[in-house]
């Protein structure tokens, strides 16, 4: 199989429970679509029958590779999702949204009107955002702080975004963070350098169900992240 035009890459942690339906889906989703894929299932650390169950489906469908390593940590799988691909372009997606409304814009922007990234924000003018409103407001709370922490000037960093790989890889291998907040720290960078072009586009958050890993859990990984985030963007140090 020659490289496909686009790379797909999902993380994905503890979810037997919708992975098999949700990739079925985005297959008969990407059935009209004007671009070559391959979807990369970035896995690690799962303890149910995620893994089992991806391997199962790859082998049905080989456009389909599952990677799977080490403990569970999402920016790590990402990254290595898109260090891997080999797309000319890739797709960040997360198995409880696989929206390709999303990908069908941002494809537009990135071949025609010759942008290097473009975040789905949740956030930005005409979008929707159909989560409870305690997670409405932790995205308003983590952009705040990005905010005056980062100088960010956009309005979200997590879920979606398509980028030209090329044009972008320098920006990930910059990437220092892991876990929640690498995200966040691959478009707060992109946003400095004044080589990628960027812009965010709307998109409707719809979520085939509650998160894996409850919110509160997390707030100590993304709290003590943030600050290794602000120094190493505000002052080129590393607090490791
Ligand atoms: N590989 C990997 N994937 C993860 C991990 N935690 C979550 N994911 C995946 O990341 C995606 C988003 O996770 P969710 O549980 O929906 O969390 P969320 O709060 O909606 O995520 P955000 O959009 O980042 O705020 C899903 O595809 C999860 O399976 C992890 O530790 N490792
Ligand atoms: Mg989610």
């Amino acid at each position: 199989m020659g490289a496909p035009d686009v790379s797909i890459v999902i993380p994905v942690y503890n979810e037997e429970g919708i992975i098999s339906a949700s990739l079925s889906d985005l297959r008969e989703k990407l059935q009209d679509v004007d671009f070559t894929y391959e979807i990369i299932v970035a896995e690690n650390g799962s303890t149910d029958a995620t893994v089992r169950i991806a391997e199962d489906f790859s082998t049905r469908h080989p456009e389909v590779r599952v990677m799977s390593i080490g403990e569970p940590n999402y920016g790590k799988a990402l990254r290595r999702g898109i260090l891997e691909a080999r797309g000319k372009y890739v797709i960040c997606d997360e198995i409880d949204l696989c929206d390709v409304d999303f990908y069908r814009v941002a494809m537009e922007k990135l071949r025609e009107d010759d942008y290097d990234l473009v975040v789905g924000s949740k956030r930005a003018p005409g979008a929707r955002d159909r989560r409870p409103a305690y997670r409405r407001m932790a995205t308003q709370v983590l952009n705040g702080m990005l905010r005056v922490a980062t100088g960010f000037k956009g309005t979200d960093t997590h879920g979606l975004k398509a980028f030209e790989r090329s044009k972008v890889l320098h920006v990930v291998e910059a990437c220092v963070v892991d876990r929640d907040m690498f995200a966040s720290e691959l478009v707060v960078r992109a946003h400095r350098d004044d080589r990628v072009k960027w812009c965010e586009v709307p998109i409707d958050l719809v979520e085939k169900r509650p998160p894996s890993v409850h919110l509160f859990r997390r707030v100590p990984n993304v709290l003590k992240n943030m600050v290794r985030l602000t120094s190493v963007i505000r002052f080129g140090r590393d607090l490791k």
